[in-house]
């Protein structure tokens, strides 16, 4: 008789009998999981009752992969892979019907069944290059077979699912249902089963590895070398493909084991598969329920359509939530409107939505430049000019206006938020939502509590964050919150190494070599020089000041810290060295030799210590808050996991020793490790 709690249980219908798999959240194949369907699936082969067995799976979706959770920990039998053989060598038909998402291992064990049948809303993927893995479990031979290996190839190395109807049109899946999934599975395995015909098994199948152009493995390295560059699971996948094509299937699952346990036991898996935790865990909040009652949001305000503010307003017109945006004139109003528009026509251009797309989104947007406009919005964000007067004189008139229960949120990417909190009679209703530019784009949301904010307001806007489409992380108030102020230390230090004269092109190349998609100054130049500079106080010895008083404010004049052609390619500029060279003279900087690794330590570890301060302070509640950040929000490469988690992989006290010899050497405190990582070196712990 089944237990209630075990994750698989056995039903017998008439000569069918039924695997069902119930393990929240995703049916993930736990330890319970493989053994319940090993164990269930040789007692439905050994009924002399049983012409059948179908393979179903309680909750939202079928098996959804392997248990991460599991991994990096010792295996307890039975494997997967020992399930899969099991499977595979079954002598009676067996179906697998599909619903939800069917990923990883869940898809691998669906490649092991005879037959998939499939909800038409379902999806197939193999993600694991996302977990810096490959499908270890025979996917890498089995899909190839069925799909081709191109096909293959594609969902391998982008991990990104594919459709119920193309997996049909590719023959991973037999048939399509609408609706009553199980019932219409047992009917069309009796079919199968009534006209006695020879069920194949998808590892006898070759004629899609035949006559194979050599030339698509090349092509599958080139399309993943720029996006995946640094991440060795891509190539790995590739390898894999290839074997299915050059080897027999057993030679082909060897080489997969052996690639799959390299991958397995290095550094770039377990911090990508510590970042699908991290990002999971940034959602949650302690002690507030995010499933909590939540303020309604049906329409949203959004004050400046500028880059920000339209950015903005896109991301609620995608998520199909009508937007108003505010501007002062009716000129800056069009402009705001005429760029939003190019950005949506640049994306239908690209083929990423329709036409008819981009015209129900646009249709969601309207502009005024009465801020009446806004009193009947449930959630008003403002993109003003980055000045605090400006902010509070706006919030004080928001406060006045706004319908009772608003949220009234603020874009600024530093300002204190209490301060533009008090001047309004709802500070319970007042929060920062800091997205990052460009807006429509960038995935992060910093979410900024103020000392007053209700928690409602916070659940409210961290469930808010998923329906746009954003990852947020719940951020405190201090100047740059927690990626200006980490970013900031970081930028400090590249100056003062181009000042100690190493160039700033072996400055960038360390950081983009580490894996950021830029270097510290190619990222200042993108944003912008001029940002926060104040033309009426210029410092002769600040290179940032002098560069802009030339007029170099960086890509959008051609000219910052490197020169810029048509297609923004950077070039060094002499007269830059030189701005460079007479800042250090004035401020009496001397020459010193930096390596690489110098360079490389001078840049991360300021990054590390400002992390261990924002936690000592309580600005980011978790260390992994703060890698999610940074992954998300400046382009720390996520094979290396965060700032925090790379600070575990080289070692707190080693982290420690480094920043005091660069302290004594330099004689400068900038230099100092924060007590908080001190305590938790001395202690041996991580963060
Ligand atoms: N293992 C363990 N926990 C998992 C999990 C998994 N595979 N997938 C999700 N969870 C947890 C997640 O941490 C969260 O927990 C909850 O489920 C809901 O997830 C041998 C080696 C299925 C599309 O990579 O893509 O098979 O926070 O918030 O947005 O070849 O989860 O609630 O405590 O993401 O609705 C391959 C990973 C594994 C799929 C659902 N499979 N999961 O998205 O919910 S490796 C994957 C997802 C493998 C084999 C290889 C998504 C989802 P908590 P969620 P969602």
């Amino acid at each position: 008789m089944n237990d209630v709690n075990e994750p698989v249980r056995y039903q017998l219908l008439d000569d069918v009998a039924l695997l069902i798999v119930d393990n929240p959240p995703v049916n993930a194949l736990s330890h319970g999981v493989r053994r319940g369907l090993k164990e269930n699936l040789a007692r439905a082969l050994a009924d002399p009752e049983v012409a059948a067995v179908v393979l179903y799976c309680e909750g939202r979706t079928f098996i959804a992969g392997a248990d991460i959770s599991e991994f990096g920990h010792p295996v307890v039998e039975p494997d997967l892979r020992q399930l899969l053989d099991a499977l595979d060598m079954a002598d009676k038909p067996i179906v697998a019907a599909i619903h939800g998402t069917a990923l990883g291992g869940g898809l691998e064990t669906a490649l092991c069944c005879h037959y998939r049948v499939a909800l038409d809303i379902a999806k197939f993927g193999l993600p694991e290059v996302q977990l810096g893995l490959l499908p270890g479990a025979g996917g890498t031979q089995r899909l190839p077979r069925i799909i081709g290996p191109e096909k293959a190839l594609v969902m391998m190395t982008t991990g990104v699912p594919i459709s119920a109807g193309e997996a049909h049109k590719l023959g991973l899946v037999d048939q399509l249902v609408n609706d009553d999934l199980l019932s219409n599975t047992l009917i069309f395995i009796r079919e199968k089963v009534a006209r006695g015909q020879h069920h194949s098994r998808v590892r006898d199948k070759q004629e899609k590895l035949l006559d194979v152009a050599p030339e698509i493995f090349q092509q599958a390295r080139h399309s993943t070398t720029h996006k995946m560059r640094g991440f060795l699971a891509p190539e790995y996948n590739i390898r894999c493909v290839e074997a299915a094509v050059t080897q027999s299937f057993d030679q082909g699952c060897q080489t997969e084991a052996e690639l799959f346990a390299e991958l397995m036991a290095g550094p770039q898996s377990e911090a990508q598969r510590y970042f699908f935790f991290a990002e999971r865990q940034a959602a949650k909040v302690p002690n507030i329920d995010v499933n909590r009652s939540k303020r309604p949001i049906a329409k949203v305000g959004v004050i400046g359509g500028g880059l920000m503010g339209g950015g903005i307003a896109m991301n609620m017109a995608n998520a199909g939530i009508p937007v108003t945006i505010v501007e002062t004139s009716s000129e800056a109003l069009q402009r705001g409107l005429n760029t939003i528009r190019k950005n949506y026509e640049s994306t239908v251009r690209k083929g990423r939505i329709s036409d008819s797309v981009m015209q129900q989104r646009y249709a969601l947007i309207t502009g005024a430049i009465d801020l009446n406009a806004l009193a009947d919005c449930d959630l008003i964000i403002e993109a003003v000019f980055e000045n605090m007067a400006v902010k509070k004189e706006l919030f004080a008139r928001l406060d006045g206006l706004a319908k009772a229960g608003a949220i009234l949120a603020s874009n600024t990417s530093a300002l204190n938020l209490n301060d533009i909190a008090a001047v309004t009679q709802r500070p319970e209703s007042v929060i920062g939502l800091h997205f990052f530019s460009p807006a429509h784009i960038m995935k992060l949301l910093e979410i900024v509590r103020c000392e007053k904010t209700a928690d409602d307001v916070i659940a409210t806007c961290m469930a808010f964050s998923k329906r746009i489409a954003k990852v947020p992380v719940l951020v405190g108030v201090c100047p740059g919150f927690v990626g200006n102020r980490i970013l900031a230390v970081r930028q400090q230090q590249a100056a003062r190494l181009a000042l100690e004269g190493a160039s700033i092109e072996a400055i960038d190349r360390v950081l983009y070599d580490f894996g950021f998609p830029m270097g510290a100054f190619q990222m200042a130049d993108l944003a912008g020089l001029d940002i926060g500079w104040d033309s009426d106080n210029c410092d002769p010895s600040d290179i940032r000041d002098r560069l802009c008083e030339l007029g170099r404010l960086g890509q959008k004049t051609q000219a910052g810290f490197y020169d810029y052609d048509d297609r923004r390619r950077p070039t060094p500029a002499t007269l830059v060295s030189e701005v460079i060279a007479d800042c250090a003279v004035l401020k009496g900087v001397h020459r010193r030799d930096a390596s690489d690794s110098d360079i490389l330590d001078r840049c991360l570890l300021p990054m590390i210590n400002e992390g261990a301060k924002i936690l000592d302070e309580g600005i980011a509640g978790r260390a992994s808050d703060i890698d999610v950040v940074y992954v998300y929000g400046y382009g720390w490469p996520r094979y290396r996991g965060g700032p925090m988690h790379y600070a575990n992989s080289v070692g707190l006290s080693k982290v420690v020793e480094k920043l005091r010899k660069l302290q004594s050497t330099t004689g400068d405190i900038f230099w100092e490790p924060s007590p908080f990582l001190v305590n938790l070196a001395e202690r041996g712990q991580r963060f």
